[in-house]
């Protein structure tokens, strides 16, 4: 029995030793497979829509971009997540996506998310946010980009003003009142209308939401009857009654952030444009490889090629005499060049 033992032994010894080194190999492999490293490394991205996307390309265009990243890596999950109209929801669900601890960034756009972003970072701070449309500097964990909107709003102005002709006033019609639409936007549009006719003078107008198309309809049909014959509409959903109410009335609108002359072939005359979606997947591509500047707030305009003014659609050709475009391209090639600063 002894002997017997003692011949085991060894044979014992091999024995557990292949086990365990196939054992070895064998978890090894297991864990690669069971739980795979994508998993292991995955990176869980949230988009935050303050609003709704339906009739605010902005929306939809962040949301694109972070999509298109995100499909270029592996392990990277994209939650889209529409936070509605109602603003003062904003916060405590920002809160609870922070709180969660299971988003490694939080994207979101608009100028008022970095005022709720630094107060959820005070209770979260190890929550990221990529922050577009808005500004803000020196949070570590916060890092923003906004657009150079004087200048889109001065293409705007400029071609209402020369598809306005001789008469003095053009309109805008805003979803609610911010300080980017009250200090940059609205003053932009009117000094851009001004290079072309000095006398001009701006309607403007609030929806007081970014949805109510019967309110915005009723708001153009307004200023058309006062003597504006030209309408830039940032109004969202409500962008959608303006554009019928001047189309009925043989006035014309200005679009901004996409290109609108498909939406209402000869009623679309300017499309002031941003590349939110270039933005947002270079940005989040940024992130993902570990080199998006957080604490920094970056702004970018024409120059740089996330603002613009569509000039090569058909339907802007069809709907604008030659001169008027000939003048328009100037602009637009001065802004592009440089050459033409305007400041922020
Ligand atoms: N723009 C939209 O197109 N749709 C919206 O729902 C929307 N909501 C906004 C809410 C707030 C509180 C603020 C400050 C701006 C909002 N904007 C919205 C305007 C947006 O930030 C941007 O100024 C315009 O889209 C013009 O580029």
């Amino acid at each position: 029995m002894k002997q017997m033992r003692e011949r085991c032994w060894p044979f014992r010894a091999v024995c557990i030793g292949m086990i365990c080194v196939l054992g070895g190999f064998a978890f090894a492999g297991g864990e690669r497979q069971k739980v795979p490293v994508d998993r292991a490394a995955t990176t869980a991205i949230a988009v935050f829509i303050p609003g709704v996307m339906s009739g605010s390309p902005i929306y939809d265009m962040l949301a694109a971009g972070v999509r298109q990243a995100a499909a270029e890596k592996s392990g990277v999950e994209v939650t889209v997540i529409e936070g509605g109209f109602n603003q003062a929801e904003w916060e405590p669900r920002i809160t609870t996506l922070a709180a969660s601890g299971q988003y490694d960034l939080i994207v979101s756009s608009n100028p008022s998310l970095p005022a709720i972003a630094s107060a959820v970072s005070a209770k979260f701070p190890q929550q990221q946010f990529l922050l577009l449309d808005g500004e803000l500097a020196g949070n570590p964990r916060i890092y923003t980009m906004r657009y150079n909107q004087r200048e889109q709003a001065y293409m705007a102005g400029h071609i209402a003003a020369l598809v306005a002709q001789d008469t003095p006033r053009i309109g805008l019609v805003a979803g609610q009142e911010y300080p980017a639409m009250n200090g940059v936007i609205l003053p932009g549009y009117l000094a851009g209308a001004r290079e072309v006719n000095p006398d001009m003078t701006v309607d403007f107008r609030v929806v007081g939401n970014w949805f109510d198309a019967g309110k915005g309809a009723e708001l153009a049909a307004a200023m058309i009857r006062d003597g504006a014959g030209v309408i830039l509409c940032i109004a969202g959903g409500a962008n959608e009654g303006v554009v019928q109410a001047a189309a009925e009335a043989g006035a014309k609108v200005v679009w901004f952030d996409i290109n609108g002359y498909g939406i209402r072939p000869g009623t679309v005359v300017g499309s002031s444009i941003l590349h939110q979606d270039k933005a947002a997947y270079e940005k989040t591509k940024a992130f993902l490889e570990g080199r998006l500047p957080f604490g920094q707030a970056d702004i970018a305009g024409v120059a740089a090629g996330y603002v613009d003014f569509v000039e090569d659609d058909p339907d802007y050709r069809a709907s604008v005499s030659p001169g008027a475009r000939e003048k328009q391209a100037a602009l637009t090639a001065r802004l592009r060049s440089g050459a033409l600063d305007l400041g922020e």
